[in-house]
């Protein structure tokens, strides 16, 4: 383990991500959930805490498209200004979502008012003018994270906004853009075999998606259960990867309002696999949506359980890169994201 302070990569960009509104199950939603205070007060604390602050680099797209659909990253970067130049309002929403029975082998709408809905699959992730700059930002963030882990770095935390493990290679949605930390994970196979831990509160199903069939990356993911909790269609216990990477999946969904204890002993059980697996690096997905306050979470975790989680990463040993994904409950992201890296770091 680290002793004392963890860098925290930081961007301001993600500022320009702040639609004003979403649609949740019928309703609009304002302010939005995922919006720019989330990532002020974590980083306000950590810095409170005494972790030093790193901007981060300007990367190119060549480890972006490794995971991503070039046409899906052209779409996220000129979508929206087409958008607008064809009379859409400042936020893009879809109206038309693509189905598996319609067009599932593929007539992409040449419409730009229509062709949202090929590439999101849910109402809750508009987009405005500069999401993608944010998106994007968030990319360099998450690798700048991972080159400082290569070279050396027992653990780093990168500050990432929007989160990114619903998005897949080519689709977005669930507030994410760009699978940032899939993006990172598959840099670090250059190195050997890396585990992304997703602790986030939902499945992560992007994630789990882009590594189904490899056997480099092993997927763990501890979660509400999705049948009563979005993403809904993923994240079940029998989901195990397929392929050359059957195995390499493990889903650990847990009862609604499941606590400290019963979770701690979850994640026993996935650091059990993790060393199994015997990872070079870890790509923690660190959702704060845990915790009993968060407004779309449904697990109870109290104060209490973030230390514990830090200090079980720790005692993993492994180099660590921590990529922020949700949490909602604003005045718990900062005591929250404070905790796991005290016991990370074992400082604090
Ligand atoms: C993103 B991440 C609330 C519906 C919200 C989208 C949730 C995305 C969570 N009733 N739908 O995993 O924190
Ligand atoms: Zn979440």
């Amino acid at each position: 383990a680290a002793p004392g302070p963890v860098p925290v990569v930081v961007d301001d960009t993600h500022h320009r991500h702040d639609p004003p509104f979403e649609l949740n199950a019928g309703r609009a939603v304002s302010p939005v959930w995922e919006r720019p205070a989330r990532l002020e007060a974590i980083g306000d604390a950590l810095a409170a805490a005494g972790h030093p602050r790193l901007p981060a680099s300007a990367w190119d797209d060549a480890p972006l498209l490794a995971v991503h659909d070039p046409d899906l990253v052209a779409f996220l970067r000129d979508g929206h200004a087409a958008w607008r130049a064809a009379g859409g309002p400042p936020v893009m929403i879809a109206d038309t979502f693509r189905h598996p029975r319609m067009g599932g082998g593929g007539r992409r709408p040449t419409s730009p008012l229509a062709e949202p809905g090929w590439w999101c699959f849910d109402t809750a992730t508009p987009l405005v003018e500069g999401s993608f700059a944010a998106g994007r930002a968030a990319v360099d963030v998450a690798l700048s994270a991972a080159a400082l882990v290569a070279e050396g770095a027992p653990a780093v935390y990168g500050l990432t906004r929007p989160p990114g493990h619903h998005a897949g290679a080519d689709y977005f949605g669930g507030f994410c853009l760009f699978n940032h930390a899939a993006v990172a994970a598959r840099w670090l196979t250059a190195a050997g075999r890396v585990t992304v831990l997703d602790l986030d509160v939902h499945h992560g199903n992007g994630t789990q998606d882009v590594f189904w069939e490899d056997p480099q990356v092993q997927y763990v993911s501890l979660h509400g259960d999705p049948a009563e909790l979005f993403p809904y269609l993923t994240g079940f216990a029998d989901e195990r990867g397929a392929g050359r990477g059957r195995g390499t999946t493990l889903n650990l969904p847990l009862p609604t309002g499941t606590d400290d204890d019963a979770y701690l002993e979850a994640l026993r059980l996935a650091l059990e696999a993790v060393d199994a697996f015997d990872p070079a690096t870890v790509v923690v997905s660190l959702g704060l949506d845990t915790t009993a306050e968060d407004p779309i979470g449904s697990l109870s975790l109290s104060a209490d359980a973030f230390a514990r989680i830090g200090a079980a990463l720790a005692a993993l040993g492994r180099p660590t890169v921590v990529l922020q994904e949700g949490g909602y409950a604003i005045d718990r992201l900062g005591p929250s994201a404070v905790a796991v890296l005290a016991g990370l770091g074992g400082g604090g």
